[in-house]
């Protein structure tokens, strides 16, 4: 930082910004009041809910067709099938930075046990720190916390968050570095990590170091997809600068940061795809389209939604983008009648937020045509 050069590409960057802002306000005004525009429109690209306030996770009760999704502010809200929001619980989160109520995942027995799954950044007088926690309904109609995993390391940045359950059953969590890169490469620190633990909390009898870790060298992952066929986890890791990863996860394994970034040397786990510029990738998940098995994600930076193609040993045979126009997309879900549900990110305080952002807007995998 500091030097002229850097000033000069920052003024630059600026009066791009500011240039592409003044661009969009003219768009904008030559629209109907309210009215945002949407991407290219063969995408037919619905609207389902706005103005939020950056949601970060997307989960769908199946049986209802109830979707499920937080805002980092500190809600988790649903959606019913008529189009209505409403907030069914609410916390004080540490909503500064990355932080705040970020990841969501409804129990695989969602439908006999209505247990829902958060992970959310706090403050104490120690630092930040995220948690996971069971929300349990109680008599009353409220929810009750009961904490599965506490004491994650926090900060301003990096506080990963995704959670998902895998196909073995078992809660897998997403951690950022907190900040602190070394702790990354300690397996006895749950920073920096892919944890994996049981749905009661206690610990898998076959993790690889005997506490919730299983694998280690993470920087910032926000995004877990399990192959449907493969069983095989992928997840997306933001680098720094660029460096930004898809890493093909192995039990017990390391990805290298902070001393490697899309490891180039044989002792750490290769990425599968690293990209020099950086697209800050977050949320997976893998879909069939058009006749492929794919793994589709969110980039923040790149604006759009990814798509990786497979052959079948999994290699990478193609790489396509999607759903420009939205701006910064957090996260992505796709529903077993075939759409896929995507979360903006406009007011999380990198974006440019416009009219009204933050959406989550869905899309026909069907009437996705490039
Ligand atoms: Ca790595």
């Amino acid at each position: 930082m500091g030097t002229r050069d850097d000033i000069g590409r920052f003024r630059l960057r600026l009066i791009g910004i500011v240039g592409g802002a003044v661009v969009l306000m003219v768009i904008l005004l030559l629209l109907p009041r309210g009215e945002v525009p949407l991407p290219s429109p063969e995408h037919r690209v619905e609207v389902i809910a706005r103005n939020l306030a950056v949601p970060w996770s997307i989960d769908m009760d199946h049986d209802d067709g109830i979707i499920y999704f937080t805002e980092r502010v500190g809600r988790l809200n649903t959606i019913g099938r008529d189009g209505t929001i409403s907030t069914i619980y609410s916390r004080e989160v540490a909503s500064v930075g990355e932080g705040g109520m970020l990841g969501l995942a409804l129990d695989p027995e969602f439908k006999s046990n209505g247990y829902i799954y958060l992970y959310y950044t706090y403050s104490t007088e120690a630092g930040l720190f995220n948690r996971v926690v069971r929300l349990e309904r109680v008599d009353d109609g409220n929810y009750r916390e009961h904490v599965l995993l506490d004491g994650i390391p926090g900060g301003e940045v990096h506080n990963g968050g995704r959670i998902k359950f895998g196909p073995d059953g078992m809660l897998y969590i997403t951690t950022g570095d907190a900040g602190k890169a070394e702790l990354a490469q300690d397996v006895n620190s749950l920073a920096g990590k892919i944890l994996r633990i049981n749905k009661d909390g206690s610990i898998p009898e076959d993790n690889p170091f005997s506490n919730a870790v299983y694998s280690y060298g993470h920087r910032n992952p926000q995004g877990l997809a399990w192959h449907p066929t493969s069983k095989n986890l992928y997840a997306t890791e933001h680098g720094p600068v660029a460096n930004d990863e898809i890493n093909l996860i192995r039990k017990g394994a390391n990805y290298g940061w902070p001393i490697e970034v899309c490891s180039k040397a044989e002792r750490y786990e290769k990425s599968i795809l690293c990209y020099t510029v950086s697209i800050a990738p977050a949320g997976a998940v893998f879909a069939d389209y058009a006749g492929n098995t794919s793994l589709f994600y969110t980039t923040l930076r790149g604006q759009h939604v990814e798509r990786i193609i497979f052959d079948e040993d999994e290699n990478i045979t193609r790489i396509e983008n999607f759903l420009t126009g939205l701006g910064r997309v957090r996260d992505v879900y796709a529903s077993k009648d075939g759409y896929l549900y995507i979360a903006t990110s406009n007011r999380d305080g990198r974006g440019i937020p416009i009219g009204d952002d933050d959406r989550i807007v869905r899309v026909r995998l069907t009437d996705i045509t490039g």
